[in-house]
């Protein structure tokens, strides 16, 4: 049985009371309930008339229910697309008309766009699960029966589809299959040392390759038990930290955690593991959590389009400033403009192959083409360099990305949104280094000359952006100014912004 659910549930513990996650108001849910729910809602999916293949978005809170979903979706043999509660509306009428789900779920306080939005891109069906897992969709399912017999699918069938930003500004979705999600959850599970009794601490958004498929499948191909928050607190993560063995976090958690008093040795007694990924762990961050806590942390590097790519070792040196070395099963490759392979040290491209690379993107047949090598190696954008030990640094990327607290943008997305607005000639987005978020969004905006009546200020922008787009996309400042500088080919030159501004 290829099917990713049944792949996992066959770890389940045979003990249905046993515990999968620990809710903040201490309710439980066992592994009987989340087998029991999945059932029903897969139930109710093919109920309405989804055919093996087809979509199901979701664009709801992290609860259990939403969680379960996702299982929901798996069994019913159907494609799981989460998306971003912060997304506004360009972003999700662009995300239903591109994938035209089956069904769409939502948040009852969307009802009103969502109504617009799934009749305008032909959505058949559209349920609600509120912030406390409850509404149409849970309602609906609750006739359904508990032994659904989960759909039969292939290692290539496709599993989910998760939206990733554009360098043209349009976002792609990375088709990834049952077998890609199966191959990386079992190599991680294996190389990170999951053991039985292991708890974790879940306080990763789980409309992420991080949050849904890293953390959640090591926990259920373990068995094991996650106290599982609806979102990243610093301070509710030091109080629940004694009571968990394994922690998960893009680097903000860590500076968070760092800034927050009383985090110390002892709030890490029960830890064997903290993960770091997603975005650049500083070296300062790292030694100083050493430092307080005589934790190692592990940083491992990897992108929507395959999960985890390498790793830190788990037993041996984790080496601050890089992101270890290719895990089992996954080929790295750091080779230069022209495909050449780079000798040990020099600074090149990073390509990967393996099995938990993805399919392709949606609908793009030809922007998949030039993301791959003839031979088939994707194109992971990011730069870096091996060292004489094999262990693997990224120094920059090639694409025109800003990663803010672990979350992606695109400055293409914000520019053209910009450039739409009165009285803006042309803008550039560019990230410059925030203590908190690693990165942050800004924009440099050129008035246009003679524009009657326009005036451009900082919160201007701001607030024609709000409403439009996901908050953490909104520039955190606007430089409005006369020109851009370009280079000889008239490109503008976003490295001199970067400087200018920092
Ligand atoms: C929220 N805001 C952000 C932001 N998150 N702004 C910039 N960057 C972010 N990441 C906005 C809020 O809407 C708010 O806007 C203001 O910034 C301050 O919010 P906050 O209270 O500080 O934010 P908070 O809710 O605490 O969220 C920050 C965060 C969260 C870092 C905890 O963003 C987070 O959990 N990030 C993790 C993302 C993640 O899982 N990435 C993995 C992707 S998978 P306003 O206007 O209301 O004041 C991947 C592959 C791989 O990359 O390798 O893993
Ligand atoms: P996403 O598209 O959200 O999956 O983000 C993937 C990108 O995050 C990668 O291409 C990298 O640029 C970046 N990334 C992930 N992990 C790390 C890491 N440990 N260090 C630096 N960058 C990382």
């Amino acid at each position: 049985m290829d099917n990713l659910y049944e792949i996992l549930a066959a770890r389940f513990p045979r003990d249905p009371d046993a515990s999968c996650m620990i809710l903040a108001d201490g309710r439980v849910w066992t592994y009987g309930d989340v087998r029991r729910a999945s059932s029903r809602i897969a139930g109710l999916i093919a109920a309405l008339g989804l055919k093996a293949g087809d979509r199901v978005a979701a664009q709801v809170e992290k609860t259990p229910e939403s969680m379960v979903l996702y299982l929901a979706t798996l069994r019913a043999g159907m494609v799981f697309l989460p998306l971003n509660p912060a997304y506004q509306r360009h972003e999700l009428e662009y995300f239903l008309n591109d994938a035209k789900p089956g069904l769409f779920v939502c948040r009852p306080q969307l009802r009103p766009l969502a109504n617009e939005l799934t009749q305008q891109a032909g959505v058949p069906h559209l349920l609600e699960i509120d912030d406390n897992g409850k509404g149409s969709l849970i309602d609906a399912a609750a006739p359904f029966g508990d032994d659904f017999a989960t759909v039969q699918r292939h290692s290539g069938d496709l599993a989910a589809i998760l939206y990733t930003s554009g360098t043209t500004g349009r976002s792609k979705g990375a088709m990834l299959t049952h077998g890609n999600l199966a191959v990386n959850a079992r190599t991680l599970h294996a190389f990170w040392h999951f053991q039985p009794g292991d708890m974790l601490l879940h306080m990763l958004p789980t409309f992420h390759v991080h949050g849904l498929f890293v953390a959640i499948h090591c926990v259920l191909l373990n068995g094991s038990a996650m106290l599982f928050e609806a979102k990243f607190d610093a301070k509710r993560a030091r109080q629940l930290l004694p009571q968990a063995t394994v922690f998960m976090g893009v680097p903000t958690y860590y500076v968070r955690l760092l800034g927050e008093p009383g985090f110390d040795h002892d709030s890490c007694r029960h830890i064997r593991l903290f993960v770091s990924g997603s975005a650049p762990l500083l070296r300062e961050t790292f030694d100083a959590f050493i430092e307080r806590t005589g934790h190692t942390i592990l940083e491992r590097y990897g992108m929507t389009e395959g999960g985890m790519f390498t790793s830190n070792p788990y037993v041996g040196e984790r080496r601050g400033g890089t992101v270890g070395f290719p895990l089992p099963g996954t080929e790295v490759r750091i080779v230069d403009d022209d495909g050449k392979v780079c000798k040990t040290g020099v600074i090149g491209n990073i390509q990967v192959r393996g099995d938990n690379v993805f399919v392709g993107y949606w609908q793009m047949p030809e922007k998949t083409a030039e993301e791959f090598t003839a031979d088939g190696w994707f194109k992971t954008g990011d730069v870096g360099r091996r060292d004489g030990h094999g262990y693997i640094a990224i120094v920059g990327r090639s694409k025109d990305l800003i990663i803010s607290g672990g979350l992606n943008v695109y400055p293409k997305e914000i520019e053209d949104m910009i450039d739409a607005l009165p009285g803006v000639a042309e803008s550039a987005v560019i990230g410059l280094s925030h203590a908190d978020f690693g990165e942050s969004v800004n924009a440099v905006v050129v008035r246009q000359k003679n524009a009657a009546g326009a005036i451009l200020t900082q919160a201007g922008v701001i607030a024609a952006l709000k409403g439009e787009l996901a908050n953490f996309k909104i520039p955190k400042r606007v430089f409005v100014v006369d020109d851009l500088p370009r280079n000889a080919m008239g490109k503008v030159q976003k490295n001199v912004l970067r400087e200018r501004y920092s």
